[in-house]
């Protein structure tokens, strides 16, 4: 079953296709012109578009040209159906983009068969996005927190670091430590562990807004980079993410535990000229939290 689109400026064309496609199990929508189907396509959201080359107004080429450059459906297959199967004309069609061509008067079985064949390569096209969607996820997320992993964490750091600096904008950056994390896993296990490392993933995205960039960099050390944001409105943040966790149960085998978290803020200053100069001071300020008294915010 799929969902066909049937564009031809002659009612009848339109029945005899819409009888037959229906009768095959497919579900079918129409328009009698180019603009009808530019229109109606992009809410339909078809598998195979069936489109008549010659309709007055729109031809069947403009038309084609106009779906190529609708994103919701710049990819679906097009079958140009057209009385002119010149060799012009075919190589028009194909050229514009058009998936396939039949010409008028068509065999009703050889149609269905290319429809059948521009839908497998409409399934596969699907298939290939969405490996390549989970193949992404996979590169750039942690999977235990589901949190950006270090690498993309710097990708995306570096590029908000170049618009602050072009902008002049505020630029701030949060780094994180479990304390005393390796008891958490000695007198608990490693899986209470993990709980309490996806436990520190949340509460940040509790705490967080929209456009900040939020990472395990590695370990129990996690890091946030805050655009458009103070020095003073990144260290208001740490200061909630500490309270909140600190007062977080995390529980796991019938037994629970809470822990605390040191943090490290800073804010780019005009002297900086790349990312990482933001992530050493703010590592600097984290290892001030952890001799001063561990549980607190440095900035
Ligand atoms: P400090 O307060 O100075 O940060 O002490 P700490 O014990 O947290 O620091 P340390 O670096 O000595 O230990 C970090 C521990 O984090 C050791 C390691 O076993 C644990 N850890 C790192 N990655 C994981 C993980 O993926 N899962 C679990 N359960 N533990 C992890
Ligand atoms: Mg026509
Ligand atoms: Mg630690
Ligand atoms: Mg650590």
């Amino acid at each position: 079953m799929a969902r066909i689109f049937i564009v031809d400026d002659v009612e009848d064309n339109i029945k005899l296709l819409w009888y037959n496609l229906e009768d095959d199990g497919h579900e079918v929508a129409s328009a009698t012109s180019g603009q009808g189907c530019i229109e109606l396509a992009p809410d339909f959201l078809p598998d195979v578009i069936l489109l008549d080359m010659m309709m007055p107004g729109m031809s069947g080429i403009e038309t084609l040209q106009a779906l190529k450059a609708i994103p919701s459906v710049e990819n679906v297959p097009v079958i140009m159906v057209s009385a002119d199967d010149s060799d012009d004309s075919i190589i028009d069609a194909l050229d514009i983009g058009a998936h396939d061509f039949i010409s008028k008067p068509f065999i009703y079985p050889v149609l269905e068969a290319r429809v059948r064949s521009a839908v497998r390569l409409k399934q596969s096209q699907e298939e290939l996005a969405a490996a390549n969607e989970r193949l992404a996820t996979l590169a750039s997320t942690d999977s235990l927190t589901r949190c950006f992993n270090r690498r993309h964490f710097f990708e995306l750091s570096n590029v908000e670091f170049a618009k602050a600096k072009r902008h002049t904008r505020p630029l701030s950056v949060i780094m994180l430590d479990a304390d005393k994390f390796k008891a958490i896993n000695d007198n608990y296990g490693h899986a209470m562990g993990d709980e309490a490392l996806k436990r520190i993933a949340d509460v940040c995205r509790e705490c967080l807004r929209e456009t900040d960039i939020l990472a395990r960099l590695g370990g129990e050390e996690f890091a946030i980079c805050c655009p458009e944001t103070t020095c003073e409105g990144a260290t208001h943040m740490a200061e909630r993410i500490r309270q909140t966790l600190e007062k977080a149960v995390v529980e796991y085998d019938g037994q629970s535990i809470s822990f605390t978290l040191s943090l490290g803020v800073t804010a780019i200053e005009d002297g900086d000229s790349a990312f990482d100069q933001l992530i050493n001071r703010a590592d600097q300020l984290l290892y001030q939290a952890k001799t001063k008294s561990r549980n607190c915010v440095v900035s």
